[in-house]
């Protein structure tokens, strides 16, 4: 159809709610994901009937240990999203971006919609947008749902980005892990599109159960995965999950350090 479906994603108390009842009214559809006691909320854009707006569950990460975070991931890849748009707390920049990464490895077209601008403006704090979008390889927004500032720019960028391919994700682990992802996505079938073969790769590499039977490798090929991991696993004396937690933790930190700029720390004024 000639519906745009854009999925909002983002941690709790990221103000998806308040982007999502700005944007639609609220005059839209909520139930349940299917099976599930999650909400589903859906709507279409107030500025353009054509855009349906689908608001996922506030969720930490993209491993499906929660209902939540299964419902997300499984409409995520399900293929009817054309555009996801990240919804990040910007002044809590560390543990929003470990899921926005996740998003963006998805492949799906992703728009880094850095809410609460207001705050980060308040509190003297600089946020390098053009550079965190280059680190990303996606484009990122500032904005402020309670404000209603940049929510105009942000959807002609949503349109532009929902007509895309979807990216290729910038962000790398240290280069022995990256040795390992390459042989892996060498092993995944030509099938798996050029945007998803990162995804597929860390998730077999996390030995993701979803993943596996999706993948379905051949004996040979699934042995010869499980011998790279296991190996991977020994040298650096962890297991595969945490291995990719802490990968994740390393770029979001060096990502911070080049693109946001603190205040200096105020001088108490109380004595
Ligand atoms: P959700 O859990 O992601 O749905 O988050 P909500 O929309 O419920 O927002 C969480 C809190 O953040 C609420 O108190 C909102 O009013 C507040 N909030 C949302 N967006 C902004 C913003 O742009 N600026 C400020 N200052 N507060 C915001
Ligand atoms: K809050
Ligand atoms: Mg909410």
């Amino acid at each position: 159809d000639s519906q745009i479906h854009v999925a909002l994603a983002g941690n709790p108390n990221c103000g998806k709610t308040t982007l999502f009842n700005l944007i639609t009214g609220a005059n839209g559809y909520v139930g349940n994901w299917p099976g599930v006691t999650v909400e589903k909320k859906e709507a279409k854009l107030l500025s353009d009937k054509n855009v349906t707006i689908t608001d996922l569950p506030g969720i930490y990460s993209l491993s499906p240990y929660s209902p939540e975070e299964q419902c997300s991931r499984d409409y995520l890849m399900s293929g009817e999203p054309d555009v996801v748009v990240q919804v990040v707390d910007a002044t809590n920049l560390e543990r929003n971006l470990y899921l926005a990464l996740q998003v963006i490895e998805t492949g799906l077209p992703v728009v880094v919609a850095l809410n609460m601008a207001d705050l980060v403006e308040k509190n003297g704090d600089k946020i390098d947008t053009d550079k965190l979008s280059k680190k990303l390889g996606c484009p990122v927004m500032m904005i402020s749902a309670l404000k209603n500032k940049g929510i105009k720019e942000l959807f002609e960028q949503v349109k532009k980005s929902a007509a895309s391919k979807g990216q290729v994700p910038e962000h790398k682990f240290d280069s022995s892990i990256e040795d390992v992802l390459d042989h892996i996505e060498n092993n995944l079938p030509a099938s798996v599109p050029a945007n998803k073969r990162r995804y597929y790769a860390v998730k077999l590499f996390e030995r993701d159960a979803d993943a596996c039977k999706l993948i379905n490798l051949t004996k040979e090929k699934a042995a010869r995965v499980e011998e790279l991991v296991a190996q991977c696993e020994q040298d650096c004396d962890d297991d595969a999950e945490s291995i990719i937690t802490g990968e994740r933790y390393g770029v979001i930190a060096h990502i911070i350090d080049e693109c946001m700029t603190k205040a200096p720390a105020k001088m108490s004024t109380s004595e």
